[in-house]
């Protein structure tokens, strides 16, 4: 059970640029600051054959992390549970068919039979269709299709689902946490969960409080792996999912194919790829409760021939262990970590992914604060640059409004200067034309009509300049 090998995705910090606009520095600026928030973010993969328990180990973690459930997901569940339990029910009564016990069926099972098969699933259960259902599910014919489980698809959680389908079909209905994670709702596409951490012990003051993990929980039948692909970028570590009890069960999607044959081939393929090379795999064994059980009626050699260690826990669990670790690429079989585990346990899963985180972040701890410290050294440069540059726009807007200023003024003083040589000439002439007039009326001293007739001519002249006309008018 050793430790997972560390990897960190490469420190690709943003350089400041040499010649940028204050726009696009910004731009810059904000893509340090994600690249912080993501560099404390772990991309954790589940992967898994269908119905191996991902998305249980998911709603366990989110319970763990207090997630609220919302009262649409609670109604969800409540109406998934009683699907759950018409899709069990019509599965054995198909292998009933299969194995000839259908002639024992009596009428009253028939009719059973016959309302499950019309049965809408947008409808609840009644609870005196849930009598009949019990009725039918203790019928000599089902219970011997029952014993012979392991040769069809049923669901893990069946023996559950009968036990509480009275509860399950009262009127006010709602799931208890138990109940959630007993729910069958297969996964399809890719699902997103974040969950927090605060960060107890830090090694240094540049260390987040919190780191994230962003949890990607897919769908495991055959014809959802290929959707798979979409989501193995910046995967930081991959959470493989066994199911224990699927050593004596068939594939929902072909009844032909070992659950367990499915997953070793699945693991094999999944750990060999380029791409995960260095990405350290945490093995979850799921189901231990059910296989503790289990392995007392069945022997590990029905599907595993070399297998001799009986029907006894720990041998088989060993055998179980060791031929998956067989399948990983010989650089990971010493390092990959393995967890025993009960997803619907809340205590296992706790245990198991707090192994996980911690082995993750100890890994990785000095190599992202030193990227850390890159993105804050570079981004510390790039605000320097930002306020330099917004230094020299500011001095360069007040170089261009002091020169705006001055061809404003010299343009006003240009005026002045053609308005007063415009009076002066005008002055000019005048004073021609009162020597004129002088000396036709050598007598005549009169400044007031002097003054007059040539504000008649020109009032915008400047008042100054009237005075001294008259002035110069007195003077003669
Ligand atoms: N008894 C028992 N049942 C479990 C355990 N873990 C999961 N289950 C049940 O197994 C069934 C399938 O679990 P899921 O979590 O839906 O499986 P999955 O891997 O997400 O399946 P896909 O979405 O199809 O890939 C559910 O009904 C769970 O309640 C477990 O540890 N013990
Ligand atoms: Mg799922």
């Amino acid at each position: 059970m050793g430790g997972a090998p560390s990897r960190s995705r490469p420190a690709e910090v943003v350089e400041p640029p040499k010649t940028d606009t204050g726009a696009s520095n910004n731009i810059d600026l904000q893509l340090m600051e994600q690249q912080l928030d993501e560099l404390y973010k772990f991309k954790i993969l589940l992967l898994g054959a269908g119905e191996c328990g991902k998305s249980t180990v998911v709603k366990q973690l989110k319970l763990i992390h207090k997630k609220k459930v919302s009262d649409h997901e609670l109604r969800f569940t409540a109406q998934s549970l009683h699907q759950n339990i018409v899709d069990c029910m019509q599965s054995l009564l198909r292998a009933c068919h299969t194995f000839g016990y259908n002639e024992e069926m009596t009428d009253e099972d028939r009719s059973t039979e016959h309302a499950l098969a019309m049965h809408d699933e947008s409808q609840r259960l009644s609870p005196p269709f849930a009598t009949r259902i019990i009725k039918l599910f203790h019928s000599d014919a089902i219970q011997k299709t029952f014993a012979r489980r392991s040769e069809y698809w049923l669901l893990d959680s069946f023996p559950y689902y009968m036990k509480n389908i009275e509860r399950f079909c009262e009127d006010d209905f709602l799931p208890t946490e138990e109940d959630s994670l007993m729910a069958r709702i297969r996964t399809t596409g890719i699902v997103n969960s974040e969950l927090e951490q605060r960060l107890a012990d830090k090694k240094d003051p540049h260390e987040p409080d919190l780191i994230k993990f962003d949890v990607v929980d897919v769908g495991g039948q055959r014809n959802e792996r290929k959707k798979w692909i979409h989501c193995f970028d910046d995967v930081r570590a991959i959470l493989f999912v066994v199911n224990l009890a699927g050593y004596n069960q068939v594939l929902f999607e072909d009844a032909s194919k070992n659950r367990m044959q499915e997953e070793l081939e699945l693991l094999e393929q999944i750990s060999s790829m380029d791409i995960f090379r260095d990405t350290p795999i945490f093995l979850f064994f799921n189901k231990k409760d059910l296989f503790e059980q289990m392995i007392l009626d069945v022997d590990l050699c029905n599907t595993f021939p070399d297998y001799t260690g009986g029907k006894n826990l720990q041998p088989a669990l060993d055998y179980i262990v060791n031929a998956f670790r067989a399948k990983l690429p010989p650089h990971k079989q010493s390092t990959t970590s393995i967890h025993l585990v009960t997803a619907r346990w809340k205590g296992d899963i706790k245990a198991a992914f707090d192994a996980v985180k911690k082995t993750l972040y100890d890994a990785n701890r000095d190599e992202l604060l030193k990227q850390a410290n890159a993105i804050r050294a570079a981004r510390k440069s790039l605000v320097k640059e930002v306020a330099k540059e917004a230094a020299k726009v500011e001095k360069e807007k007040a170089k261009e409004e002091k020169e705006k200023e001055k061809q404003e003024r010299k343009q006003k003083g240009g005026k002045k200067d053609k308005d007063e040589k415009k009076q002066e000439e005008e002055t000019k002439q005048e004073e021609k034309q009162e020597e004129k007039s002088a000396d036709a009326q050598p007598n005549r001293t009169d400044d007031t009509t002097a003054a007059s007739s040539r504000s008649s001519k020109d009032t915008t002249a400047p008042r100054a300049k009237e005075t001294e006309a008259v002035t110069c008018g007195c003077a003669y």
